[in-house]
């Protein structure tokens, strides 16, 4: 061993004597670790990865024969992201799940400070309450529940009915300022008529004496498919944006912001044919094809999708979208926390 290796070395060991003395007072050498710490461009856990509807469909009805909403609480098959396996978390920041509910079953009421999302895949008839009003559950709609609002599901229909749940619990995780109560009614006891919230607070017009704040849960809580496609189809006729297609998010219309404040929704439009740009963003997204089919290319790697697919593209992987057929797609992720936080960075090719 040469003069400079053997220096080297002693100085190597003579390091790692050190760490292994202050290891005891919980205290490490920064330096060991500071590029992993503050990397120069974003490394998220999750892996880009795609989730057949038809196959976790297939198990969800299993889990149908296994347990019931009740004894469930939640009847739900969690997507775990595979980089991050034993986590609950669909990206870094956010959970997703399949949720399950039969004919004549019921979820019961409870609240948490976690906000979560619905966006309705299959079946009919079920409702989701939220705050005292139903709302029927119709393929394609964006149906939130505040935190700290009491909701419960049920089924009064004949069919099985399944939505995907998206809910901030890692954020409120990483927080540490989760909170859950369950409700002395097993279902909530129906304050207001069908529609109420919609007609009062998502036509446009908002009750005289009622000012939107941030931070305040919204009133609007349920946003019909049938209104946000036929918004798509009518700009559709306009010139295309060469990385989203025909974009829009989805908006609490008394603050203009999103609807959940650690979440954002949007829905796009792609024309029959279309390849969008490479884009890249700092907000993980979950995407959910809703009508048509197509491919998404991650960093280039192809994942083919149809109707209900749901695949997610991590912190800052470059994403294109093909679509073979006119294709609309809902998606979700973290973008309002980053942009609060004024961290929120994009780049298009
Ligand atoms: O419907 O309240 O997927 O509390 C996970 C946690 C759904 C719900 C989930 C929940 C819910």
């Amino acid at each position: 061993m040469s003069l400079e290796h053997q220096k080297a070395s002693q100085g190597h060991n003579i390091r790692q004597e050190f760490y292994q003395r202050i290891d005891p007072h919980n205290l490490t050498p920064l330096w060991e670790v500071l590029g992993a710490l503050v990397p120069e461009t974003p490394t998220p856990q999750a892996q880009p990865h795609k989730w057949d509807f038809a196959l976790a469909r297939d198990y969800l009805m299993e889990a149908g024969d296994l347990i019931t909403a009740e004894e469930a609480e939640r009847r739900v098959l969690v997507l775990e992201n595979p980089g991050l396996r034993g986590q609950s978390r669909i990206t870094d920041s956010l959970y997703a799940g399949l949720q399950l509910i039969l004919p004549n079953e019921v979820a019961p009421a409870h609240r948490h400070t976690q906000s979560a999302l619905r966006l309705v895949l299959s079946g009919e008839g079920a409702y989701t309450a939220v705050d005292g009003e139903r709302t029927t559950m119709r393929r394609g709609d964006f149906i939130i529940t505040p935190a700290w609002t009491y909701h419960d599901h049920g089924n009064e229909g004949t069919e099985p009915v399944i939505w995907l749940d998206g809910l901030d619990i890692p954020i409120v995780e990483m927080l540490s300022s989760g909170f859950r109560e369950g409700s002395p009614e097993k279902s909530q006891i129906v304050e207001r008529e069908e529609g109420d919230s919609l007609a009062r607070y998502g036509n446009n017009m908002l009750p005289v004496n009622f000012e939107g704040k941030q931070g305040q849960a919204t009133k609007l809580f349920v946003y019909p498919y049938v209104d946000a496609r036929r918004s798509l189809e009518k700009i559709a006729n306009s010139s295309v944006d060469e990385h989203f297609g025909y974009k829009l998010r989805y908006t609490d219309p008394a603050t203009g912001s999103s609807p959940i404040p650690t979440i954002g929704a949007f829905l796009q439009l792609l024309p029959k044919g279309m390849r969008t740009r490479g884009y890249r963003s700092t907000d993980s997204t979950i995407y959910v094809c809703l009508e048509g089919h197509g491919s998404a290319f991650i960093e280039g790697e192809r994942f083919p999708f149809v109707e209900n697919d749901i695949f997610i593209v991590p912190s800052w992987k470059e994403l294109e979208i093909e679509a073979d057929e006119e294709t609309t797609l809902y998606s979700y992720s973290d973008r309002p926390v980053q942009q609060m936080l004024g961290l929120w960075r994009e780049s298009r090719a």
